[in-house]
C-alpha cells in the first residue's frame, strides 16, 4: 500500500532523523571531552584507544537505538485484519468518504446491527433435497456472532459448514429465520443503524471501502406482487487511487454492482445514497423512490438522523470496520458466516440473502460470465459454472497480502 508505506516510511524516518541530530551532538560532546582528555594524558595511544573505543560505542547505541524504535514503531503497526493497510489510516478514510443515505418517509424497514438482527432470529438448515422435515432448527436465539460459525450438517451425502459452504442455489444451506413482524422495532431507532465497512487494498495502489447496510426483512414489490424476504444487505463502494482520492464510486441495485460515473453527487467527501423502499437498493438520486419526503442518516460515527422537517431523530449507529472475512476486526465474526439471512422461501428470489462475504451480486462463474443474471435462469446451478468468485465483497482487491482466493471465494460450494 503506497498510503501505509509512505506514512510507516515517513515515520521512520522522522524518529532516525531526530536521532542523528541527538548522536551528532553527543558525539560533538565526546569528541570535546576527548580533546580534554589528550591534553591531560601523556600518551597519545591511549587516548586515540579510548577515542575509537568511544566512537565504537556511541556507534553501537545508535544501532541499537534505531532498532529498538523500529521495534517499536513495529508493535504500534495496527494490522488486525493483515491486509497490509494500518486499520487507522482504514477507519479514517471511511470516516471521511462515509455516505450520505436517503430513506424514503415511505419505507418500513430501516437498517440494524447485526447483533440487534441476531437477538431475534435463530440458527437453521434447509435441504430441498428431502421431504418432509425441510427445515430444521440447529440452534434457538438469541444469538451471538461466534455463535454462526463452525457448525457442520450432512446433506445428502454431503458436508455442509456453517462457515465455510456456500449453496449456490439456496438448496442445502444454513439459514437464519426470518424476524417475526412481532419482534420488529415499533420506532425508528437510529442509533441501530450501523453502516458496515469493508476496506482493502485495491489494483489501482490505492484502497477501496466498502459500507453495508444489513436489513432484517425486505417488503420488495415487484409487477404488484410481494417479493419480499428476510433478510438484505445493500451497499456502496468507494474506490480511491494510490493518492486516496475518489476514483470510482459503484452502487449495489438489483441488475449489479453499478458505476455511476459523473452522475454521484457528493456533499464535501460525502457521496449522497437513495435506498429504494422495500427493497433496498442504493442509487445516485431519487429516480426509484416512491416517496416525497426522505430521512437523512449521516452514516458516519457522530453522525445524526434528520427528518425532512429537520427534525433530528438521533445519532446514527455509526461506521463499523469488519476487517478481512479471513481476519474479521472489532469481534465482527459473522462475516464468517456463509449461510443465508432469512428464511427459505418457495423461490430463489423470496428466500433469504447472503451476507457481505457471500453476496451474490455480480458474481461471476469460472468462466466470467454472470452467475445469477437473470435470476430466472441460474447459472451458479449448472456444473459448468465452476467456483463463484464473490465479486461484490473482492471488487478489484488486490492480490497481496489478501488472499484473493480465500478471501474471494467460499471455501465449498453447495447445490
Ligand atoms: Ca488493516
Ligand atoms: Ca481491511
Amino acid at each position: 500500500m503506497h498510503a501505509t508505506q509512505d506514512l510507516n516510511v515517513q515515520q521512520i524516518k522522522d524518529l532516525i532523523d531526530a536521532y542523528d541530530v541527538r548522536a551528532m551532538f553527543q558525539r560533538g560532546r565526546r569528541a570535546m571531552g576527548l580533546a580534554i582528555f589528550a591534553l591531560l594524558l601523556p600518551f597519545l595511544l591511549t587516548t586515540t584507544f579510548r577515542r575509537s573505543n568511544l566512537a565504537a560505542a556511541v556507534g553501537d547505541r545508535s544501532i541499537a537505538t534505531q532498532e529498538r524504535r523500529a521495534a517499536d514503531l513495529g508493535q504500534t503497526l495496527e494490522d488486525n485484519d493483515s491486509d497490509g493497510i494500518d486499520d487507522r489510516l482504514e477507519d479514517g478514510l471511511a470516516e471521511r468518504f462515509a455516505p450520505i443515505v436517503y430513506h424514503g418517509e415511505l419505507e418500513t424497514s430501516f437498517p440494524v446491527s447485526v447483533d440487534w438482527w441476531l437477538e431475534r432470529t435463530h440458527l437453521g438448515t434447509i435441504d430441498t433435497t428431502s421431504w418432509p422435515g425441510r427445515t430444521r432448527r440447529v440452534v434457538a436465539g438469541p444469538l451471538r456472532q461466534e455463535q454462526l460459525l463452525n457448525h457442520i450438517s450432512p446433506f445428502d451425502g454431503v458436508m455442509v459448514s456453517s462457515s465455510g459452504t456456500r449453496s449456490r442455489g439456496k438448496h442445502v444451506s444454513f439459514f437464519l429465520e426470518d424476524v417475526p413482524k412481532s419482534a420488529r422495532p415499533q420506532s425508528i431507532r437510529p442509533e441501530d443503524w450501523v453502516t458496515y465497512v469493508h476496506s482493502y487494498p485495491n489494483e489501482s495502489g490505492g484502497i477501496t471501502l466498502q459500507y453495508w447496510r444489513a436489513y432484517a426483512w425486505d417488503d420488495a414489490r415487484f409487477a404488484g406482487l410481494d417479493v419480499g424476504h428476510g433478510g438484505d444487505w445493500e451497499g456502496i463502494a468507494v474506490q480511491l487511487d494510490s493518492s486516496l482520492k475518489p476514483v470510482k464510486t459503484t452502487y449495489l441495485d438489483h441488475t449489479g454492482i453499478v458505476d455511476w460515473g459523473g452522475s454521484v453527487r457528493w456533499e464535501g467527501t460525502h457521496p449522497l445514497v437513495w435506498s429504494e423502499e422495500g427493497g433496498h437498493s442504493s442509487y445516485p438520486d431519487n429516480r426509484h423512490m416512491r416517496s416525497a419526503k426522505f430521512i437523512r442518516q449521516d452514516t458516519w460515527t457522530g453522525g445524526v438522523v434528520t427528518r425532512w422537517d429537520g427534525t433530528v431523530l438521533g445519532m446514527s449507529g455509526g461506521l463499523l470496520n469488519v476487517g478481512e472475512k479471513s481476519r474479521p476486526r472489532n469481534g465482527q465474526t459473522f462475516v464468517q458466516y456463509s449461510g443465508l439471512w432469512g428464511s427459505p422461501g418457495s423461490l430463489f428470489l423470496t428466500s433469504g440473502y447472503w451476507g457481505p462475504a457471500f453476496n451474490e451480486t455480480d458474481a461471476q462463474c469460472a468462466d466470467g460470465g454472470p452467475a445469477y443474471k437473470p435470476y430466472l435462469s441460474r447459472r451458479a446451478d449448472s456444473s459448468r459454472c465452476g467456483r463463484i468468485y464473490l465479486k461484490a465483497w473482492c471488487d478489484g482487491m488486490k492480490d497481496h497480502p489478501l488472499n484473493r482466493a480465500q478471501e474471494c471465494y467460499a471455501t465449498d460450494d453447495a447445490r
